[in-house]
């Protein structure tokens, strides 16, 4: 015990100086644990946040617009992947964490239990969700765990090329005949608080952020990460003539933020726990993927036994 406390105060002092952890350093078992949650969830949000985008490929308005939704889509495959190669490093399995997706045992962010009605909600999902993303996984590309902040490093630059294509999208619908704009009007009216959400429960409701800040896993709290995302959103919107829905929203010339409603915490805990809009479409899509993906896995590790590597490691 002594010697543990020894080894968690060289862990900590090593935190508070800037260092890096890395895979192979000692590291307190609570650490590892909420690193696999986090870093798992964050993982299964961009695989099955491929879903409510992927509904458009084959109806994006022109060419480009669905080369460009294709990219995209492909991206968060990509982000996925890293993310759960990233967590592997702490000793869990990539089967063990889809194991846990699949069975509706792990979480993933509250926002893609939502359904995407117009080509107006791919405009907002990348204006929004990938803002609030980028909000919050710049401050996560300075985490404390190596992996996953070089991890955060690559998705942010991807990110920003999504939010920008999304604004593009908004911006476009907003200038456009009433009928778009009304259409990108209701897209933001529908997605706006759930954006909110994604930044999880008030501080004071938020279990994790203790452990997650004493050891710089989270560098600002849930609270502080979604006023920041409001004050850099609102102008966004006003730039454009569009309106957030909250008759709450008003700006603090002392403070120099933007103040804004409550949020309708009832439906954040429904959807997290598994009764949202689409919540149980989303499973089955994951669930019948890996089905039908099993034939890719078994040649997979077909041809690794055959070239003498063990399946699932790099050559
Ligand atoms: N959704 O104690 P806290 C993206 C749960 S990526 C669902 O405050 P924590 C890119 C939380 O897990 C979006 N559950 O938790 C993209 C906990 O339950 P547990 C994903 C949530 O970890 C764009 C309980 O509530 N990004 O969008 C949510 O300290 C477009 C209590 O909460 C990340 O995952 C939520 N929103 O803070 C892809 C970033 N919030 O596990 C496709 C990394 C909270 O104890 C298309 N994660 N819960 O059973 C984080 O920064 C943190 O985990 C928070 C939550 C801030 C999400």
């Amino acid at each position: 015990m002594a010697e543990d406390n020894g080894k968690l105060e060289r862990f900590e002092a090593r935190i508070n100086a800037g260092e890096k952890i890395e895979p192979k350093d000692w590291m307190p078992e609570r650490y590892r644990q909420q690193l696999i949650r986090m870093m798992s969830q964050h993982a299964h949000s961009e695989v099955v946040g491929m879903l409510p985008e992927g509904n458009w490929i084959t109806r994006a308005p022109s060419l480009r617009r669905k080369m460009v939704l294709l990219a995209k889509v492909q991206d968060e495959a990509g982000h996925g992947h890293y993310l759960y190669s990233a967590t592997e490093t702490l000793g869990v399995t990539r089967e063990e964490m889809l194991e846990k997706l699949l069975s509706g045992k792990a979480k993933y962010s509250n926002i893609f239990n939502y359904p995407t009605l117009t080509w107006a909600d791919i405009g907002v999902i990348g204006w929004l969700v990938d803002g609030a993303a980028i909000v919050n996984q710049t401050m996560l590309a300075k985490t404390s765990y190596g992996p996953y902040s070089r991890a955060m490093i690559r998705i942010c630059k991807e990110e920003n090329f999504h939010k920008k294509q999304g604004y593009e999208i908004v911006a476009t619908m907003a200038r456009g005949t009433p009928a778009q704009r009304k259409m990108v009007q209701d897209a933001l009216n529908r997605w706006w608080w759930p954006t909110l959400m994604m930044f999880g429960p008030h501080d004071k409701d938020s279990p994790n952020s203790g452990d997650l800040l004493r050891w710089k896993v989270k560098l600002k709290t849930n609270d502080e990460l979604r006023q920041r995302f409001v004050d850099i959103t609102v102008p966004q919107a006003h730039a454009v003539g569009l309106t957030i829905p909250d008759p709450e929203l008003r700006y603090n010339e002392e403070t120099g933020h933007w103040e804004f409603g409550e949020i309708d915490w009832d439906e954040f805990w429904r959807v997290i726990r598994g009764n949202g809009p689409c919540n149980k479409e989303r499973l089955a899509a994951r669930r019948k993927a890996h089905q039908e993906g099993a034939w890719v896995r078994a040649a997979a590790e077909a041809y690794a036994r055959k070239h003498g590597r063990e399946p699932g490691k790099a050559a």
